[in-house]
């Protein structure tokens, strides 16, 4: 994600571009909806503008972002328009990560994909431009089964050789019990396994989650690239980009559920192909 930096008191033709490294970048703390859903957004701000406290904070409404609304924060002034939430009068410190949150319901005619909230982040004359984004899934690729409804289904493409291969989902549990996923299989692979990233003596290794994902009441737990993950052991055949590999869940209360990964690119993180995320 690239950010601008840009200071009113210098010529246009001296405004600094700078790529902000990948830790630093502003997103958005959920960062999957759908069209016709509500939408609750927390921003945090990463740091100050150069070292230099934030005093304002002003983040757009894209188009088909409706019944906006933001939420009012202690110490600061909070004016809402059509198109924009502008927070000013306050101070955050550089190493501050305060946070700025934002309702609205994306409409229903909205097509699947990326939604940009542009966000400027001034600290007087300094701005810092962000762009957060929300990604709309297809609801005519969601699933349900009980109480659970799963998006954005996805595989990445493995290299020649390759024995394993990763797949990944997003499970939202609708429901007011939770659910736990307790098994996976595929024609693709004898054992499929669901496994965690965690850090064991200051090494990220992959843990085999035998005991099953709890996807717990009323939250959403997202399967991604670096993070949980379905681990598709000694596979018995390549995973091809724009293939699909059958996958079937099974959840100890909503039962079994089949579904079918797309194969995306080998670095690929879902629909956020622009990002840069840890590898598998
Ligand atoms: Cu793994």
């Amino acid at each position: 994600m690239i950010r601008t930096v840009s200071r009113a008191a210098l010529a246009a033709t001296s405004i600094l571009t700078l790529s902000a490294p990948a830790f630093a970048h502003m997103v958005f703390e959920q960062t999957q909806s759908a069209p016709g859903e509500a939408f609750s957004g927390v921003l945090e701000l990463p740091h100050g503008c150069e070292g230099a406290p934030t005093d304002t904070v002003r983040v757009t409404f894209p188009q088909g972002f409706e019944a906006a609304e933001a939420v009012e924060k202690d110490g600061w002034t909070l004016e809402v328009t059509e198109d924009t939430a502008t927070w000013s009068g306050g101070s955050v410190p550089d190493d501050a990560h305060e946070r700025f949150a934002i309702n609205g319901t994306f409409a229903s005619d909205l097509a699947p994909g990326d939604i940009v909230f542009p966000v400027s982040q001034m600290c007087g004359d300094a701005v810092l431009d962000w762009e957060p984004a929300v990604t709309l899934l297809d609801p005519a690729l969601q699933v349900t089964v009980g109480d659970l409804v799963l998006n954005g289904a996805f595989a990445r493409a493995t290299l020649p050789n390759a024995p394993v291969g990763g797949g990944y989902v997003t499970i939202t549990n609708s429901g007011d019990t939770a659910d736990r996923l307790i098994s996976a299989s595929s024609p693709f692979s004898p054992d499929v396994q669901i496994h965690e990233m965690a850090v064991v003596d200051d090494v990220m290794q992959m843990r085999h989650m035998a005991e099953g994902l709890e996807i717990p009441a009323g939250e959403t737990v997202t399967l991604a690239p670096g993070g949980l993950h379905l681990m598709f052991m000694n596979i018995t055949e390549p995973f091809v980009e724009g293939e699909t590999v059958p996958l079937t869940l099974t959840f100890e209360a909503a039962g079994s559920v089949e579904i079918e990964l797309d194969v995306q690119s080998f670095g690929a993180s879902g629909s956020h192909d622009h990002d840069a995320h840890a590898g598998h």
